[in-house]
């Protein structure tokens, strides 16, 4: 893989304080191997909790961010408002944000370049539908969906890729690491062709659609899958330190 090994926590529109606090607590006792960056994506509501609770080993992420500075936008959150949380990273992308509430490229590819430029990490999210997939056209779409960060970005250093075939996600159906290795591999020589020979080696490409603790081990072992993103199984504190500690 490339660089350190990365896992993400995408909490989704789960958890109360309680069962959040318990979630915490585990993941604060749990034993995490050193060479991983970890990061949890509470739900808006929740992010100062978490901030205020959760290890200093763990980073903290948003699950979305406003496209500019803030002021009249109701209902948005800025990217100022999340660094004054203490917030790292956003997740941006994500196929629940593209297909059941209709973000499109372009407007993705504005708030990761307004994050970035804010000094937030930004994870990147792409991935085909299963239609998309058996139609042939997995590549392109990604490519086109990669193509419309890298026209706005003004850097890929604090950019992680996030690989989750939609079809793979919350479904059970998880990608065999074959399938993963194969689209991550595609990535790479995309950035490498459209970005640079320095970008493609060193940024993170990882894997998220239905990631557990029995599925992770396989996946991690594949060259070019640098990590997760995990959704259902970052719920249960003692699976994800599993998932963590999968790095090999
Ligand atoms: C994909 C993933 C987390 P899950 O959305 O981003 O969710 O692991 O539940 O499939």
């Amino acid at each position: 893989g490339s660089g350190k090994f990365f896992v993400g926590g995408n909490w989704k529109c789960n958890g109360t304080k309680d069962s959040i606090s318990k979630l915490v607590a585990d993941l604060n006792s749990a034993k995490l191997e050193p060479d991983v960056d970890v990061v949890v994506a509470p739900p808006f509501v929740y992010i100062d909790q978490v901030k205020n609770s959760i290890t200093d080993r763990i980073e903290v992420s948003a699950q979305n961010s406003w496209v500019s500075k803030g002021g009249a936008f109701t209902g948005e959150i800025s990217v100022e408002q999340l660094k004054d949380h203490g917030v790292k990273w956003v997740i941006l992308g994500h196929s629940e944000r593209r297909h059941i509430i209709g973000e499109k490229d372009e407007f993705i590819g504005k708030k990761a370049a307004y994050a970035l430029t804010e000094g937030l990490g930004v994870i990147a999210c792409i991935g085909e539908l299963l239609e998309e997939r058996e139609a042939g056209k997995t590549f392109d779409v990604c490519f086109q969906q990669l193509k419309a960060y890298a026209d706005a970005v003004p850097s890929w250093d604090n950019i992680v890729i996030a690989y989750e075939p939609v079809w793979a996600i919350g479904t059970g159906k998880v990608a065999s690491p074959e399938q993963a290795q194969e689209v991550h591999a595609a990535i790479r020589d995309w950035l490498q062709k459209n970005v640079s020979a320095e970008v493609a080696p060193k940024t993170r490409i990882i894997y998220g659609g239905s990631v557990n603790g029995g599925n992770s081990f396989e996946l991690a072992k594949k060259e070019d899958i640098d990590g997760f993103l995990v959704g259902g199984a970052s719920l249960k504190g003692p699976e994800f330190a599993t998932i963590i500690n999968s790095v090999t």
